[in-house]
């Protein structure tokens, strides 16, 4: 596919297709027998937070109704919140054949452009890629003919280039103090997670397998990175130890799970998962701070329902989805 090309399903990425199987939809794996698991615990992800399978019947949060927050009939694709939770940056098609990322009120009014690079591509990524500190978007762009990191003021001033060269960049967010950005590269012929300092020093390769790992979110707790991987073939979330390297699975079962961010207090991860359906993809919720603890679908149907981004007050999920026929970005109030 060429650069510019929407794969439209899974977090919104140029020149690569989403890669989630057909026909592998509607499965819902039963949990391993418990010696099974204890032997997976000491070999493939972590004990403490076993048992993220695909049974899908945690009750913490009463989800209401989806609200549909965008009806431009382009592609509206991957939510990020403010800081404040007054505003809502998405990547658009609407302006120009390529993508922009847009700002509008977290009511949906008052939709503007924040870049504007006709037959270029801008995209921002879900979750952590807007700093509170110094209201800056870190996203990805080609302006420069090559796909590098990119940063730009909330006010469309300042925009900058963090990375330069051939290796593609894609998919970066901000360590929570905004001192190093954590982003996907293929600069090493494979796709894996790098982190780099926000004045472009000090690149380090966080880590080396030769799955697809994509699509990184900083916690805002600490030093710890979510992605998603296909290293066990399909789709699973993950974290790694921003410091030590140190991997964990986070989600296991028959399902293909991606798109992952993280609650504001870094308690629970927020995805997009097909299992629990006929079809299509549904926002999950995952408490990862309890052992045990098993995902929630927070909503429902056979429609694709991705990119999921929380709010600021921990109320709302924003996320892209197709349900109204084609991609707009949606809210769903957790209580
Ligand atoms: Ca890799
Ligand atoms: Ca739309």
């Amino acid at each position: 596919m060429t650069l510019g090309a929407c794969c439209c399903v899974g977090v919104l990425r140029y020149g690569e297709g989403d890669g989630r199987p057909a026909g592998e939809h509607n499965v819902r794996d039963l949990p391993p027998p418990l010696e099974a698991r204890a032997q997976d615990q000491q070999t493939s992800y972590d004990g403490a937070q076993d048992a993220r399978h695909d049974l899908l019947d945690a009750q913490v949060f009463r989800p209401g109704p989806p609200r549909r927050l965008t009806t431009d009939g382009e592609s509206d694709q991957n939510p990020l919140f403010s800081p404040s939770g007054a505003q809502i940056a998405f990547s658009t098609r609407r302006a120009h054949g390529s993508f922009d990322i847009w700002l509008m009120d977290a009511d949906g009014n008052n939709a503007t452009p924040l870049t504007s690079l006709a037959n270029h591509d801008a995209v921002n990524l879900p979750g952590s890629a807007w700093c509170a500190k110094t209201n800056r978007i870190v996203y990805s762009s080609d302006a420069s003919g090559q796909e590098n990191l990119w940063t730009i003021k909330a006010d469309g001033s300042g925009a900058k280039m963090l990375t330069d060269g051939p290796s593609l960049d894609r998919e970066p967010t901000w360590s929570p103090s905004c001192d190093r950005v954590v982003f996907q590269s293929k600069r090493d012929d494979n796709w894996d997670i790098y982190v780099i300092r926000a004045d472009g020093t000090q690149l380090r390769r966080l880590t080396n397998d030769s799955a697809k790992d994509w699509a990184p979110n900083w916690s805002p707790a600490g030093e710890t990175i979510l992605f998603q991987s296909k290293r066990s073939g399909r789709w699973k979330l993950y974290t790694v130890a921003a410091n030590s390297g140190l991997l964990h699975q986070i989600t296991t079962g028959s399902s293909e799970d991606t798109d992952c961010s993280w609650s504001r207090d870094g308690r629970y991860v927020v995805y997009s998962t097909d299992a629990g359906g006929n079809g299509g993809a549904r926002i999950a919720i995952l408490d990862v701070t309890t052992p045990l603890a098993t995902p929630q679908l927070i909503t429902q149907g056979d429609d694709y329902d991705g990119a999921p981004c929380w709010s600021p007050s921990g109320r709302t999920i924003a996320f892209e989805s197709n349900r109204s026929g084609n991609l707009d970005i949606w809210l769903v109030d957790l209580w």
